[in-house]
């Protein structure tokens, strides 16, 4: 019953694609091209950790006014860091933002807006990176890509587990200075875990019917050619499909584990709301976005149909597995992109075109 949904709201969508005006081709200025974070030189990656931290030293928005209130996450701190504020707004959006046709969207316009926060506030001038894990599944563990362990141009690597996962190593370890507010004071945590849904499973069978999925088996570089040329057209299956629990994008997180996969740090009040609420938390999670969009991108260039495809849910439903996308009252083209006055508010159709943008991906 719940399935005769879909094709209706690919339909809708199909309407709203064709009635869309875009504004007409927006001047860029500058047009930025985003690269993999291992083709930046070494004072590009240093330059980019070094904005990172610098805005985890400002001081926190003046114009950000939550509207979102869940239950299971811990209350703002008003001496938390401009950083935390992007850690916040994404945890007090997680329920319309995850499951929802915002999904894509959103986190587009996230990943954009933090790269525009990082120049405004922090003099940034490079482009955003991203992490492409697909050329590390074979060995995600023992990547170069965890190996860069100096404390200028370092990502730094997997945390100590006898110091509750806190990362030693790079420019955002425990004695670099970069520390976090949510959902308790603590430094970056990451928790390497090959099989990440086995606990999940034994809750949630339906959600994680694969208990002993290898994580590393859901990114490789046949599944991203695969999805990219599946769901021709159709927004919803295509969402469903990376947005999937046991899939790339979930994959990523729960495996990098820690704050990325969000797991309650010791430090945390008692109950703690872990999953994807505080993920932002490692500055990861902007390369990893990075690499969802771009797949998301190219996915758009491949068939005119799905440049111009939307359709989704504003709400979640509960059970996930009947509207992986949400439920009704449906998202269209005019909906607008919540971010609370962190940074400017955009509409889903604004967000489509990544030339639109003035961005594209090497
Ligand atoms: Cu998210």
């Amino acid at each position: 019953m719940l399935l005769l949904w879909l094709p209706i709201i690919v339909l809708v969508s199909a309407t709203f694609s064709s009635a869309l005006a875009f504004p007409g081709e927006r001047h860029c200025k500058t047009q930025e091209v985003r690269k993999e974070w291992r083709k930046l030189s070494y004072h590009q990656k240093a330059r980019w950790l070094d904005a990172v931290k610098c805005l985890s030293h400002k001081p926190r928005s003046r114009t950000f006014v939550p509207s979102r209130f869940p239950t299971d996450i811990v209350k703002y701190n008003h001496s938390g860091s401009l950083y935390d504020d992007f850690v916040f707004l994404h945890m007090e959006q997680n329920h319309w933002i995850h499951a929802t046709g915002l999904f894509l969207p959103w986190h587009r316009w996230f990943v954009y807006q933090f790269t525009e926060t990082l120049r405004k506030e922090c003099r940034y001038e490079g482009v955003a990176p991203y992490w492409d894990w697909s050329l590390d599944s074979k060995d995600v563990h023992g990547s170069s890509f965890f190996k860069e362990s100096g404390s200028v141009s370092g990502l730094g690597g997997w945390g100590d587990p006898n110091k509750d996962y806190t990362v030693q190593d790079g420019a955002l370890s425990e004695s670099s200075g970069f520390a976090l507010s949510y959902p308790a004071y603590h430094h970056l945590r990451r928790n390497w875990t090959i099989q990440p849904y086995i606990a999940g499973h034994a809750v949630y069978p339906k959600i994680f019917p694969d208990a002993y999925v290898l994580a590393n088996s859901t990114f490789t570089p046949e599944k991203v050619r695969h999805l990219t040329r599946s769901h021709v057209g159709d927004f919803i299956g295509f969402q469903s499909d990376i947005e999937n629990p046991e899939h790339m994008h979930s994959a990523v997180h729960v495996m990098t584990g820690g704050d990325l996969g969000g797991q309650c740090p010791a430090s945390a009040p008692s109950p703690c709301g872990g999953g994807q609420t505080f993920s932002v938390n490692d500055p990861l999670f902007f390369l990893h976005h990075g690499m969802i969009d771009k797949v998301w991108a190219v996915w758009q260039g491949k068939h005119h149909r799905n440049a111009v495809a939307f359709a989704g849910g504003s709400v979640q439903d509960p059970t996930y597995v009947g509207h992986p996308t949400g439920e009704a009252p449906w998202l269209h083209l005019n909906s607008t992109i919540p971010t609370d006055g962190l940074f400017p508010s955009t509409t889903i159709g604004g967000v489509l075109s990544i030339s639109r943008l003035c961005y594209s991906y090497e």
